[in-house]
Protein backbone atom coordinates (compact mmCIF):
# COMPACT_ATOMS: atom_id res chain seq x y z
CA UNK A 1 0.00 0.00 0.00
CA UNK A 2 1.20 3.59 -0.81
CA UNK A 3 0.79 6.26 1.72
CA UNK A 4 1.35 10.39 1.41
CA UNK A 5 2.97 11.56 4.10
CA UNK A 6 0.96 14.45 6.21
CA UNK A 7 1.96 17.66 4.94
CA UNK A 8 4.62 19.45 6.22
CA UNK A 9 5.95 16.57 8.35
CA UNK A 10 9.77 16.42 8.08
CA UNK A 11 11.80 13.28 7.05
CA UNK A 12 14.30 12.22 9.66
CA UNK A 13 18.13 13.92 9.80
CA UNK A 14 19.78 12.08 7.15
CA UNK A 15 23.72 11.55 7.61
CA UNK A 16 23.71 12.43 11.41
CA UNK A 17 27.56 13.89 12.70
CA UNK A 18 29.56 11.93 15.01
CA UNK A 19 28.78 12.82 18.65
CA UNK A 20 31.67 13.60 20.47
CA UNK A 21 30.55 12.53 23.47
CA UNK A 22 31.60 8.63 23.66
CA UNK A 23 28.69 6.52 24.84
CA UNK A 24 29.67 4.18 27.41
CA UNK A 25 29.83 0.40 26.46
CA UNK A 26 26.70 -1.19 26.77
CA UNK A 27 24.18 2.41 26.19
CA UNK A 28 20.89 1.77 24.84
CA UNK A 29 18.57 4.22 23.16
CA UNK A 30 16.00 3.83 25.39
CA UNK A 31 12.93 5.53 23.08
CA UNK A 32 13.15 5.36 19.18
CA UNK A 33 10.27 3.98 16.53
CA UNK A 34 9.91 2.45 13.75
CA UNK A 35 7.89 3.45 10.77
CA UNK A 36 6.90 1.03 8.50
CA UNK A 37 7.55 0.71 5.51
CA UNK A 38 4.19 1.44 4.90
CA UNK A 39 4.20 -0.89 2.14
CA UNK A 40 5.18 -3.83 4.36
CA UNK A 41 3.46 -2.96 7.48
CA UNK A 42 0.91 -0.39 6.65
CA UNK A 43 -0.56 2.01 8.87
CA UNK A 44 -3.28 2.50 11.60
CA UNK A 45 -6.73 3.59 9.58
CA UNK A 46 -6.88 5.28 13.14
CA UNK A 47 -3.90 7.24 12.57
CA UNK A 48 -3.58 11.29 13.29
CA UNK A 49 -0.23 11.40 11.10
CA UNK A 50 1.04 9.37 7.98
CA UNK A 51 4.92 9.40 8.57
CA UNK A 52 7.55 8.73 5.99
CA UNK A 53 9.33 5.54 6.70
CA UNK A 54 11.87 4.54 8.81
CA UNK A 55 13.07 0.98 8.57
CA UNK A 56 14.88 -1.38 10.80
CA UNK A 57 17.52 -1.34 8.69
CA UNK A 58 18.06 2.30 9.17
CA UNK A 59 17.35 2.12 12.61
CA UNK A 60 20.14 -0.23 13.38
CA UNK A 61 22.71 1.85 11.33
CA UNK A 62 21.96 4.94 13.60
CA UNK A 63 22.53 2.91 16.51
CA UNK A 64 25.41 1.74 14.67
CA UNK A 65 27.04 4.78 14.10
CA UNK A 66 26.27 6.68 17.42
CA UNK A 67 27.91 3.83 18.90
CA UNK A 68 24.86 2.28 21.18
CA UNK A 69 24.61 -1.07 22.11
CA UNK A 70 20.85 -2.01 21.59
CA UNK A 71 17.46 -0.11 21.13
CA UNK A 72 14.09 0.08 22.78
CA UNK A 73 11.48 0.59 20.27
CA UNK A 74 9.18 1.93 21.33
CA UNK A 75 5.25 1.41 19.10
CA UNK A 76 4.31 4.57 17.56
CA UNK A 77 0.61 5.68 17.38
CA UNK A 78 0.72 5.66 13.51
CA UNK A 79 0.71 1.88 13.56
CA UNK A 80 -1.87 2.03 16.35
CA UNK A 81 -2.24 -1.49 18.16
CA UNK A 82 -1.18 -3.14 15.36
CA UNK A 83 2.60 -4.12 16.27
CA UNK A 84 3.95 -5.86 13.83
CA UNK A 85 6.78 -3.03 12.47
CA UNK A 86 7.80 -3.21 15.75
CA UNK A 87 8.12 -6.94 17.12
CA UNK A 88 9.11 -7.46 13.06
CA UNK A 89 12.24 -5.23 14.22
CA UNK A 90 12.77 -7.01 17.84
CA UNK A 91 13.05 -10.38 15.74
CA UNK A 92 15.61 -8.84 13.19
CA UNK A 93 17.66 -7.18 16.14
CA UNK A 94 19.52 -10.42 17.29
CA UNK A 95 18.83 -10.11 20.44
CA UNK A 96 19.87 -6.16 21.10
CA UNK A 97 15.88 -4.80 20.84
CA UNK A 98 12.98 -5.03 23.02
CA UNK A 99 9.68 -3.35 22.82
CA UNK A 100 7.41 -1.87 24.00
CA UNK A 101 3.74 -2.36 22.69
CA UNK A 102 0.14 -0.82 22.21
CA UNK A 103 -2.30 -3.17 23.33
CA UNK A 104 -6.22 -3.19 23.43
CA UNK A 105 -8.42 -4.87 26.11
CA UNK A 106 -8.80 -7.51 23.65
CA UNK A 107 -5.40 -9.22 23.22
CA UNK A 108 -5.51 -12.54 23.76
CA UNK A 109 -2.57 -14.06 26.58
CA UNK A 110 -1.39 -15.86 23.49
CA UNK A 111 -0.90 -12.59 21.78
CA UNK A 112 1.06 -11.32 24.96
CA UNK A 113 2.74 -14.38 25.52
CA UNK A 114 4.08 -13.90 21.82
CA UNK A 115 5.32 -10.92 21.84
CA UNK A 116 7.11 -11.70 25.18
CA UNK A 117 8.85 -13.77 23.58
CA UNK A 118 9.73 -11.24 20.71
CA UNK A 119 11.32 -8.79 23.11
CA UNK A 120 8.57 -6.60 24.40
CA UNK A 121 8.54 -5.82 28.03
CA UNK A 122 6.15 -2.66 27.87
CA UNK A 123 2.81 -1.07 26.80
CA UNK A 124 2.42 2.23 26.18
CA UNK A 125 -0.77 4.45 27.52
CA UNK A 126 -0.90 7.61 25.40
CA UNK A 127 -3.00 10.50 26.76
CA UNK A 128 -1.69 13.51 24.32
CA UNK A 129 -4.97 14.47 23.01
CA UNK A 130 -3.49 15.41 19.36
CA UNK A 131 -2.17 11.70 18.57
CA UNK A 132 -4.78 9.04 20.09
CA UNK A 133 -8.72 8.84 20.69
CA UNK A 134 -10.15 8.52 24.19
CA UNK A 135 -9.62 5.36 25.97
CA UNK A 136 -11.86 4.23 28.76
CA UNK A 137 -8.96 4.46 32.15
CA UNK A 138 -10.53 1.16 33.53
CA UNK A 139 -9.81 -0.50 30.07
CA UNK A 140 -6.51 0.72 30.53
CA UNK A 141 -5.79 -0.25 34.58
CA UNK A 142 -6.87 -4.13 33.50
CA UNK A 143 -4.64 -3.91 30.77
CA UNK A 144 -1.73 -2.76 33.47
CA UNK A 145 -2.72 -5.76 35.64
CA UNK A 146 -2.77 -7.90 33.25
CA UNK A 147 0.87 -7.25 32.07
CA UNK A 148 2.03 -7.07 35.50
CA UNK A 149 2.04 -10.88 35.21
CA UNK A 150 4.74 -10.75 32.21
CA UNK A 151 6.58 -8.76 34.42
CA UNK A 152 6.20 -5.75 32.04
CA UNK A 153 6.01 -2.22 32.88
CA UNK A 154 3.50 0.78 31.64
CA UNK A 155 5.53 3.59 29.63
CA UNK A 156 2.43 6.39 29.83
CA UNK A 157 2.47 9.93 27.66
CA UNK A 158 0.94 13.13 28.78
CA UNK A 159 1.40 16.94 28.70
CA UNK A 160 2.20 18.78 31.70
CA UNK A 161 -0.91 20.59 32.10
CA UNK A 162 -2.76 17.45 32.46
CA UNK A 163 -0.98 15.82 34.90
CA UNK A 164 -3.23 16.81 38.00
CA UNK A 165 -6.33 15.15 36.44
CA UNK A 166 -4.62 11.69 35.83
CA UNK A 167 -2.60 11.89 38.87
CA UNK A 168 -4.99 9.35 40.46
CA UNK A 169 -5.25 7.07 37.53
CA UNK A 170 -1.26 7.11 36.85
CA UNK A 171 -0.89 6.54 41.06
CA UNK A 172 -3.22 3.53 40.97
CA UNK A 173 -0.72 1.30 38.17
CA UNK A 174 0.60 -1.37 39.96
CA UNK A 175 3.71 -1.57 37.89
CA UNK A 176 6.89 0.23 36.78
CA UNK A 177 5.68 3.41 35.14
CA UNK A 178 8.12 4.72 32.90
CA UNK A 179 7.10 8.55 32.23
CA UNK A 180 7.95 9.41 28.37
CA UNK A 181 10.16 12.89 28.17
CA UNK A 182 9.55 14.30 31.74
CA UNK A 183 5.92 14.71 31.33
CA UNK A 184 6.60 17.32 28.74
CA UNK A 185 7.43 20.23 30.69
CA UNK A 186 6.99 23.89 29.71
CA UNK A 187 10.88 24.81 29.70
CA UNK A 188 9.76 28.89 29.75
CA UNK A 189 8.71 27.97 33.47
CA UNK A 190 11.11 27.64 36.08
CA UNK A 191 12.34 24.62 37.20
CA UNK A 192 11.72 24.82 40.56
CA UNK A 193 8.26 26.37 39.48
CA UNK A 194 4.73 24.75 40.53
CA UNK A 195 4.68 22.87 37.33
CA UNK A 196 7.59 20.43 37.29
CA UNK A 197 7.82 20.63 40.88
CA UNK A 198 4.54 18.81 40.37
CA UNK A 199 6.51 15.94 38.27
CA UNK A 200 9.13 16.02 40.69
CA UNK A 201 7.01 14.84 43.23
CA UNK A 202 5.09 12.66 41.29
CA UNK A 203 8.69 10.87 41.02
CA UNK A 204 9.46 11.21 44.98
CA UNK A 205 6.30 10.32 46.16
CA UNK A 206 6.03 7.18 44.27
CA UNK A 207 8.89 5.00 43.51
CA UNK A 208 7.34 2.94 40.53
CA UNK A 209 7.95 5.92 38.82
CA UNK A 210 10.65 6.68 36.24
CA UNK A 211 11.38 9.16 33.71
CA UNK A 212 12.77 9.33 30.24
CA UNK A 213 14.96 12.62 30.12
CA UNK A 214 14.12 12.90 26.43
CA UNK A 215 13.00 14.76 23.70
CA UNK A 216 15.26 18.50 24.51
CA UNK A 217 13.98 18.84 20.60
CA UNK A 218 10.19 18.38 21.34
CA UNK A 219 10.42 20.74 24.47
CA UNK A 220 13.02 23.61 23.58
CA UNK A 221 12.16 27.14 22.69
CA UNK A 222 15.88 27.92 22.27
CA UNK A 223 16.00 25.01 19.77
CA UNK A 224 19.63 23.57 17.79
CA UNK A 225 21.80 26.77 17.74
CA UNK A 226 25.40 26.14 19.42
CA UNK A 227 26.61 29.16 21.38
CA UNK A 228 30.21 29.56 20.98
CA UNK A 229 31.13 27.14 18.58
CA UNK A 230 29.88 24.14 20.96
CA UNK A 231 27.77 21.15 20.32
CA UNK A 232 25.62 22.20 23.12
CA UNK A 233 22.01 22.19 21.31
CA UNK A 234 18.42 22.63 23.42
CA UNK A 235 20.09 24.73 26.41
CA UNK A 236 16.96 25.59 28.05
CA UNK A 237 16.30 21.98 28.36
CA UNK A 238 19.62 20.97 30.46
CA UNK A 239 18.03 21.98 33.61
CA UNK A 240 15.09 20.25 34.00
CA UNK A 241 16.62 16.71 32.36
CA UNK A 242 19.76 17.36 34.61
CA UNK A 243 17.48 17.62 37.61
CA UNK A 244 15.57 14.38 37.57
CA UNK A 245 19.12 12.98 36.38
CA UNK A 246 20.33 14.08 39.54
CA UNK A 247 17.65 13.91 41.95
CA UNK A 248 16.60 9.99 40.98
CA UNK A 249 19.70 8.79 38.93
CA UNK A 250 18.35 5.33 39.05
CA UNK A 251 15.07 5.76 37.56
CA UNK A 252 15.84 7.71 34.32
CA UNK A 253 16.06 6.17 30.56
CA UNK A 254 17.31 8.11 27.64
CA UNK A 255 16.64 7.71 24.08
CA UNK A 256 16.96 9.64 20.43
CA UNK A 257 13.23 9.70 19.40
CA UNK A 258 14.52 8.55 16.06
CA UNK A 259 13.03 8.95 13.18
CA UNK A 260 11.04 11.80 15.53
CA UNK A 261 7.91 12.02 14.94
CA UNK A 262 5.60 14.76 13.99
CA UNK A 263 7.90 17.44 13.83
CA UNK A 264 7.63 20.49 11.23
CA UNK A 265 10.04 23.14 12.22
CA UNK A 266 13.94 21.45 11.93
CA UNK A 267 14.64 17.97 12.97
CA UNK A 268 17.15 17.13 15.16
CA UNK A 269 20.81 15.78 14.00
CA UNK A 270 21.07 12.67 15.70
CA UNK A 271 24.79 13.46 16.60
CA UNK A 272 23.70 16.66 18.31
CA UNK A 273 21.21 14.98 20.59
CA UNK A 274 23.86 12.21 22.30
CA UNK A 275 25.77 15.31 22.75
CA UNK A 276 22.88 16.71 25.04
CA UNK A 277 23.80 13.74 27.19
CA UNK A 278 27.00 14.97 28.42
CA UNK A 279 25.13 18.11 29.70
CA UNK A 280 22.16 16.78 31.61
CA UNK A 281 24.09 13.61 33.19
CA UNK A 282 27.67 15.73 33.93
CA UNK A 283 29.79 12.31 35.49
CA UNK A 284 30.83 9.48 34.44
CA UNK A 285 28.50 7.47 37.17
CA UNK A 286 25.57 9.26 35.91
CA UNK A 287 25.74 8.73 32.84
CA UNK A 288 26.60 4.51 33.18
CA UNK A 289 23.58 4.42 35.48
CA UNK A 290 21.60 6.52 32.47
CA UNK A 291 22.57 4.53 29.90
CA UNK A 292 23.93 1.09 30.48
CA UNK A 293 22.56 -0.05 34.24
CA UNK A 294 18.95 1.43 34.06
CA UNK A 295 17.73 0.49 30.87
CA UNK A 296 19.09 -2.97 31.51
CA UNK A 297 17.54 -3.49 34.71
CA UNK A 298 14.40 -2.88 33.48
CA UNK A 299 14.61 -4.60 29.67
CA UNK A 300 17.38 -7.39 29.76
CA UNK A 301 17.22 -7.96 34.03
CA UNK A 302 18.70 -11.22 32.77
CA UNK A 303 22.00 -10.49 31.96
CA UNK A 304 22.63 -8.90 35.03
CA UNK A 305 21.89 -12.26 36.70
CA UNK A 306 24.70 -15.23 37.99
C1 LIG B 1 7.37 10.51 20.60
C2 LIG B 1 6.55 11.71 20.47
C3 LIG B 1 5.47 11.88 19.67
C4 LIG B 1 4.81 10.89 18.89
C5 LIG B 1 4.60 9.63 19.26
O1 LIG B 1 3.79 7.50 18.96
C6 LIG B 1 3.81 8.65 18.51
O2 LIG B 1 3.20 9.01 17.51
O3 LIG B 1 5.11 9.17 20.39
C7 LIG B 1 4.93 13.24 19.57
O4 LIG B 1 4.32 13.57 18.53
O5 LIG B 1 5.10 14.04 20.53
O6 LIG B 1 7.66 10.03 21.70
O7 LIG B 1 7.74 9.93 19.60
Amino acid sequence: MQFEKTPGWLDWYAGPSKPQFVLPKGAVDAHCHVFGPGAEFPFAPERKYTPCDASKHQLYALRDHLGFDKNVVVQATCHGADNRAMVDALLHSGGKARGVATVKRSVTDVELQAMHDAGVRGVRFNFVKRLVDFTPKDELLEIATRIKAWGWHAVIYFEAVDLPELWDFFTALPTTVVVDHMGRPNVDQAVDGPEFALFMKFMREHENVWSKVTCPERLSLAGPAALNGQRNAYRDVVPFARHVVETFPDRVLWGTDWPHPNLKDHMPDDGLLVDFIAHIAPTADLQKRLLVDNPTRLYWPELLKG
